[in-house]
Parts: structure tokens; C-alpha cells; sequence
């Protein structure tokens, strides 16, 4: 009998869960999605093995608890001509990357609309309940406000971290700006696992319109100043960079 597909337990909306699902798909590793409500992810996790976070990958008995982990665990699995990672030292430089990515680009990048989003969980709700159960989207607004605290401490959604986080996300952009100069990609000249990265770690940050898998919210649900700053930010170089990946890449392959 053939082995059961991985599982991922993820949330709908997320620069990690992206990293994820992209990896994954990038890879053409066949997987079984299992979205879970804002708040309600946390349980999910644990009860999957994770440490309260997503994405969790389930495969067989291996439980794969982080996003970067999962990049390089659809790397490992990838058929030739589709792995994330160049063996050589560009493979080297492009998982420093997804590192660094993932621990200031992504988590800066999801305080620029959750600074709004965390006094609006309505909002918040309406896009998050895409691909949930019945039961899910029915609780999901009553978990979320009882979280609110919880979600507060650990998106670190205090004042000084909201208004250092889109100077943190444009000296990313910066960056990667001027590792694009030259015409390539971002490590060498075709994607990578950096480049994945970059565009999920963005995703919060600039808002695709195409190509992510369930609807974004847009500049326009959102209040002026933050409007502002997200637009701003798909205007720079990079920013730029993540709307095409997305609308070139994410699409074609998922
Ligand atoms: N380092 C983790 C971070 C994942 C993460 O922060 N996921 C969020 C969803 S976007 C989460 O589950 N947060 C719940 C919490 O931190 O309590 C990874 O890369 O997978």
C-alpha cells in the first residue's frame, strides 16, 4: 500500500505556513493541508507534536516543528531539478538566509498589518476562515478574543516592536534589493529556497493579490497608516520582487 501523505497543519494566512506549503509544493511532494482557526492552531500543534506553533509537518513518525526544517526536509525528499537547495556554497548561503528570513524578515513583516488586526478580529476572522470547518469558523472569533492576550505576547505586538517593524522589513528589502541588482535571483540566478523565503517572510507585509493560496486581505481593508506602509512597501525593488514570485511562481507550481 503506498505510504499516506505528509501532513500539514498549518493556519491559512502566515509567512511561516507559506515557507511551508511553498517548500512543499516547489518540491512536488504531494501533501495533505490541515488549516486550523487563529488561536485554535496553538492546540493543533501540540496535539500534532509541535511546539504550539505552525506549520507542523507530519510524515510517518517524523514531526517536523518548524518552517525552515520543513524547507530543508522538502529538500531532502525533492526529485532531481526541483530541490531548494544547490549543493555547493549557494545552497550554503541560501539556508543562512531562510534563517535570518525567518527570524526578523517574517516575524517583522506580520506585525505590520497585525498591529490593526490584533484591535480587529473581525477582520481577522473573515480572511482567516478560509478552508476551515463549519465548527472552526464558528469558534474561531470566541477563541481569538479570548487569546488576544496570548497572541499579543507571542506576535510581540507591544508599541516599541510596531513601530520599529517596517524600518526592520525595509532594511530587508534594502538587502535584497541590492542582491537583485544584478539581474539574477537572489542567491545565483535561479530560485532557491532564499527566494521562497523572501516572498513568504514578505507575504504579510506587501499582500499578493495573486498567486497565494487563499484570498489576502489589501491595503484597503486596513486603516490609512498602515494602508501607507503597505503600499509603500510594495513599491520598493523587493517588495516588487515578492509580488512576482508570487504571481509567477507560486502560482505555476501550486
Ligand atoms: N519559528 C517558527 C515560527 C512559526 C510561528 O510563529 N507560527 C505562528 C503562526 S504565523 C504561530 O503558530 N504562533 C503561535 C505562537 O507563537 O504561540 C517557524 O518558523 O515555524
Amino acid at each position: 500500500m503506498a505510504a499516506a501523505e505528509p501532513r500539514l497543519i498549518t493556519l491559512s494566512i502566515s509567512p511561516f505556513n507559506e515557507l511551508g506549503r511553498w517548500s512543499l509544493e516547489h518540491s512536488g511532494i504531494a501533501y495533505h493541508e490541515e488549516p486550523q482557526g487563529l488561536a485554535i492552531h496553538t492546540f493543533a500543534s501540540r496535539r500534532a507534536g509541535g511546539k504550539g506553533t505552525t506549520p507542523v509537518l507530519v510524515a510517518g513518525d517524523e514531526v517536523v516543528p518548524e518552517s525552515a526544517e520543513i524547507a530543508d526536509w522538502a529538500d531532502r525528499h525533492a526529485p532531481p531539478g526541483r530541490r531548494l537547495f544547490p549543493e555547493d556554497a549557494r545552497g550554503k548561503e541560501a539556508r543562512g538566509l531562510v534563517r535570518r528570513f525567518g527570524e526578523e524578515l517574517g516575524p517583522a513583516s506580520r506585525r505590520v498589518i497585525w498591529r490593526h488586526l490584533i484591535g480587529d478580529i473581525d477582520l481577522a476572522c473573515r480572511y482567516w476562515q478560509q478552508g476551515l470547518s463549519p465548527r472552526q469558523v464558528r469558534w474561531q472569533p470566541r477563541v481569538m478574543k479570548l487569546a488576544r492576550p496570548m497572541a499579543k505576547r507571542a506576535m510581540k505586538l507591544g508599541e516599541e516592536d510596531l513601530e520599529a517593524a517596517p524600518g526592520i522589513v525595509r532594511s530587508y528589502f534594502d538587502e535584497v534589493g541590492e542582491r537583485l541588482a544584478d539581474g539574477g535571483r537572489i542567491v545565483g540566478d535561479s530560485i532557491t529556497g532564499a527566494d521562497i523565503s523572501f516572498a513568504s517572510m514578505a507575504s504579510p507585509a506587501v499582500l499578493p493579490a495573486e498567486g497565494y493560496p487563499v484570498r489576502m486581505p489589501q491595503p484597503e481593508d486596513f486603516p490609512d497608516e498602515v494602508a501607507t506602509t503597505i503600499n509603500e512597501l510594495r513599491a520598493h525593488p523587493a517588495g516588487q520582487y515578492a509580488l512576482q514570485l508570487y504571481r509567477e511562481e507560486r502560482r505555476a507550481r501550486a
